[in-house]
């Protein structure tokens, strides 16, 4: 049986955990195991289906302490961060757990008389989720979770940096109460995820990750349709800051937005939009506090910036910023791979990197880096502010940092992106309300809040006629046209 390792990315020579690469037939066997018990799980009523869940999240919460120091270990976060990845999973399924008791559908006015209309959910079937590193626990919950509320049956393909985050996951729910046939975990690369993707049971799929795979996976995915796709892919995200801004509140929302998890978030804050007036003050200060971050293992509390997650996004960062350069940006702090990091052997580094001069047409304000670089642009205006903000092709977070409401407000209503701060950086969205993007961030759909459930049912119309006689809908009971006849 081939395998792979999982290693931490601050000492790639420790190995976290052993996995099997999944050959497509036994991705077809988790898929059918979970397609049986699916059958089981769709008759326990939503409310014991939501029990479940809430011992998931009770579960989970019992084991924050170790999962964080996982998913520190094998993803790289630093412990205070790996925490937060944790506790989104808690609180997604103490969400989702409500929701089992929440309303499950509407009920319309029927326009006859003596007849009902409501929707109902039904589960789709068996649901194949695709689930990126950098939220190695957060991220499958947040799929997992209003899947099994909804009745269906899981097989889950996390990243190969993660693996061993989402197994743990995965035994935590299990160990809680859902049924080990119903929640399938593969493993691997290319061949598994889109054995899954295509599979004629899967009904359908939800994948976040890299703009280049989800294409590839939702082609795949709809070429063997018919099946929903919904894809949660890159950003480009811009904190907007006006000269009346408190300049403390945003040096703080700077730095954590944007070399928080090394800048590895999908809502990491990648351009500063700034208006010329303060742009020199805030650039020093903010190059100060960047300068002072301990770059270390993530494990150590002490640490603010842990690694890149393999050796080759960390080449691909520096390269970027030495693109950048050679565009006309200024490195004004950071900028440098570094290898050398204590306790830290073999791990790749990026320096907390603030590049100055950027144009917004240069590539380092346009492409998502996925590493600790702030790119930062002038604005004057606050419609040429959201301009730039806009002028990118994705669309999931931004920020703006204001004192006026009116130009707050203003922000919020003309910034194309699925969600939008004000006077808070760009990460750190909240399971209650829907996430996802505009553009290309995505497909439409949005994760989280009440529209999770969305993705993962079908909508059912039903109509119930109890007036004994053929009612004939938008031609009984309405003015008749002229020259009409009648039956
Ligand atoms: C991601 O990077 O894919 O809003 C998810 C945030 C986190 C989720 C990020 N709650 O930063």
């Amino acid at each position: 049986m081939a395998t792979f390792d999982s290693v931490s990315p601050a000492r790639p020579a420790e190995v976290v955990a052993t996995l099997p690469v999944h050959t497509a037939a036994e991705v077809d066997a988790a898929v059918a195991a979970a397609a049986d018990a699916q059958r089981a799980w769709a008759r326990v009523p939503v409310p014991a289906r939501a029990e479940r869940i809430g011992a998931c999240a009770a579960a989970l919460a019992g084991r924050k302490h170790e999962l964080a120091r996982l998913v520190s270990w094998e993803a790289g976060k630093v412990l205070v961060e790996a925490g937060g990845d944790v506790q989104e999973a808690v609180d997604m399924a103490g969400f989702v757990a409500g929701q089992g008791r929440a309303a499950w559908g509407e009920t319309v006015p029927s326009e006859l008389a003596s007849k009902l209309a409501w929707t109902s959910r039904q589960p789709i079937g068996v649901v194949g989720l695709i689930t990126p590193w950098n939220f190695p626990v957060a991220i499958p919950a947040w799929k997992v979770f209003p899947a099994l509320l909804a009745g269906n049956g899981v097989v889950i393909k996390p990243s190969e940096l993660a693996p061993r985050c989402c197994e743990v996951f995965v035994e935590t729910c299990i160990d809680a109460g859902i049924p080990a046939e119903l929640l399938q975990v593969v493993h691997g690369g290319a061949e598994p995820g889109e054995a899954l993707a295509v599979h004629g049971a899967v009904g359908a799929v939800s994948f976040t990750g890299s703009v280049a795979t989800g294409r590839r996976v939702a082609v795949a995915a709809m070429e063997r349709g018919p099946r929903t796709v919904s894809l949660e892919l890159g950003g480009k995200n811009a904190m907007i800051v006006r000269a009346d801004a408190d300049l403390d509140l945003v040096i703080d929302g700077a730095i954590f937005g944007a070399f928080g998890t090394a800048g590895q978030r999908c809502t990491s804050t990648s351009r500063l939009v700034v208006e010329p007036s303060v742009v020199d003050e805030l650039v020093g200060r903010i190059v100060d506090r960047a300068g002072r971050l301990r770059l270390g293992d993530p494990l150590d509390p002490a640490t603010d910036v842990g690694p890149l997650i393999t050796a080759q996004a960390a080449e691909r960062v520096a390269a970027a910023i030495d693109a950048a350069v050679a565009e006309g940006a200024r490195v004004a702090c950071g900028g440098k791979l570094r290898r050398d990091v204590p306790h830290c052997g073999g791990g790749s580094f990026v320096e907390p990197t603030v590049l100055t001069g950027v144009k917004p047409e240069a590539r380092a304000a346009k492409e998502e880096l996925f590493g600790p670089v702030l790119a930062v642009l002038e604005a004057t205006d606050l419609d040429e502010a959201v301009g730039i903000v806009n002028g990118v092709e994705f669309g999931l977070s931004a920020a703006v940092y204001t004192r006026d409401i009116n130009e707050a407000l203003r922000a919020v209503e003309t910034i194309d992106a699925g969600i939008v701060y004000v006077n808070a950086p760009t990460i750190g969205a909240e399971i209650g309300l829907p996430f996802g993007g505009t553009k290309h961030t995505g497909n439409g759909f949005r994760e989280a809040g009440t529209h999770g459930i969305r993705q993962f049912s079908q909508v059912k119309s039903v109509y119930v006629d109890y007036s004994q006689r053929l009612q004939r809908a938008q031609i009984d009971n309405r003015p008749p046209v002229p020259g009409e006849t009648g039956a």
